[in-house]
């Protein structure tokens, strides 16, 4: 049982490595035809290609950080994991992080550190961000707490998005993000039922989002957010004709907004578990990348959550390794996942 959860943890860094990668050239360009994604996945999968690397983004560079300090603290600790997001955007700013985050990294610099969650409560007018950045990297989360109780899972992975996003939808995409991972690691292989998949989200996101005596909402704004958007993705599977992209990027959305990217990244991994019309995918992984980058828009962090997702469901055995080693620091990615993993494995025998 170790040992296939260890291919489920490399199955998920490297899944969200490679959407981000493979995602990052369409990311905000106009979207990309059937024929043109068709060629560029066959030109990848060809053994022969010699091709620089694909670079990874600040999706990618962020969910290291959060590996790292998992790795190196035995658990959550907000100064560490803020200090390593902080020293790594400086040491490589220019990974394509969204245009206010930026921001937080230089308060917590300028005030050392003295509150690491206070920054991010003042963006956008103390109102917090609802980017999608808290959800981009919360699948080690997932990982590191695969065994522990869903409080633990959903309070870490919203402390850890609180340290940018202070919205309320902001954090709670991270949750949603980091309990399709923990479900998607937990479901036995070959047995996705995608409706119960996306039933047992709706079940533990009507938790999440009931309101607390600390939520701020405006008045006359819709407290289910997740709730009604998982809903939306439900009848998406359910309709009988096909559903085209506009009607993807209409009802789900394809932006930087939390809430309008991770349930298009549930719905992308759902959707490309049976074969999608103009995809020329056989692999099940691969046509979940494909589909998530064919909705455009945030191409890199929505096909990276799916990605991550996909990869903690299949496995890396079920990734092709021919696409892999398109990605920048795979090694790294491979590495982290099987650290995590023995961290966890040791929690679990010293326990
Ligand atoms: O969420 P964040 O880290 O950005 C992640 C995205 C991913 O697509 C990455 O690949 C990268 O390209 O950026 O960064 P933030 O700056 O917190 O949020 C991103 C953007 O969301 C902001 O620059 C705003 O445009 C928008 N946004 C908001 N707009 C209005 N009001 C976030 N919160 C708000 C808001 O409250
Ligand atoms: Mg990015
Ligand atoms: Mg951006
Ligand atoms: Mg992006």
């Amino acid at each position: 049982a170790v040992e296939v959860m260890a291919g489920r943890f490399r199955g998920c860094l490297v899944g969200g490595l490679m959407g981000d990668c493979l995602g990052a050239p369409f990311e905000g360009e106009p979207r990309a035809s059937p024929t043109m994604l068709n060629t560029y996945f066959k030109r990848l999968n060809d053994p022969n290609l010699k091709v620089p690397y694909k670079p990874y983004t600040d999706d990618t560079a962020m969910m290291r950080c959060v590996a790292l300090s998992l790795i190196e603290e035995k658990g959550y600790v907000a100064q560490d994991m803020a200090k390593r997001f902080v020293k790594e955007f400086f040491a490589e700013p220019k990974r394509g992080y969204g245009s206010n985050v930026v921001d937080v990294f230089a308060v917590l610099r300028a005030t050392k550190f003295r509150d690491v969650y206070s920054p991010a409560a003042m963006q956008f007018n103390g109102r917090g961000s609802y980017g999608n950045g808290g959800a981009m990297r919360v699948a080690p989360i997932a990982l590191f707490c695969h065994a522990s109780t869903e409080q633990e899972l959903v309070d870490t992975a919203k402390d850890m998005a609180l340290l940018t996003h202070a919205n309320r939808l902001g954090y709670n995409g991270a949750v949603l993000q980091c309990l399709a991972v923990h479900e998607a690691l937990h479901t036995p292989k070959n047995d996705l039922n995608c409706v119960i998949f996306i039933e047992n989200l709706i079940k533990k996101m009507k938790k999440v989002e009931q309101l607390t005596k600390d939520d701020i909402i405006d008045e006359g704004e819709e407290p289910f957010v997740y709730v009604k958007k998982l809903e939306k993705v439900l009848e998406l599977l359910e309709r009988k004709e096909s559903i085209d992209r506009d009607q993807v990027e209409d009802e789900l959305g394809v932006n930087i907004s939390a809430h309008e990217s991770v349930p298009t990244a549930i719905y992308s991994f759902v959707r490309a578990s049976y074969p999608i019309p103009n995809i020329e995918a056989e692999n099940e992984f691969q046509r979940t990348l494909h589909y998530a980058i064919s909705l455009g828009g945030d191409t890199d962090t929505i096909a990276s959550m799916a990605g991550s997702i996909a990869g903690a469901y299949y496995g890396m055995e079920k990734i092709p390794e021919n696409l892999q080693r398109h990605c920048e620091a795979l090694s790294e990615a491979v590495e982290q996942a099987d650290q995590l993993n023995s961290t966890c494995v040791k929690d679990r025998t010293t326990a």
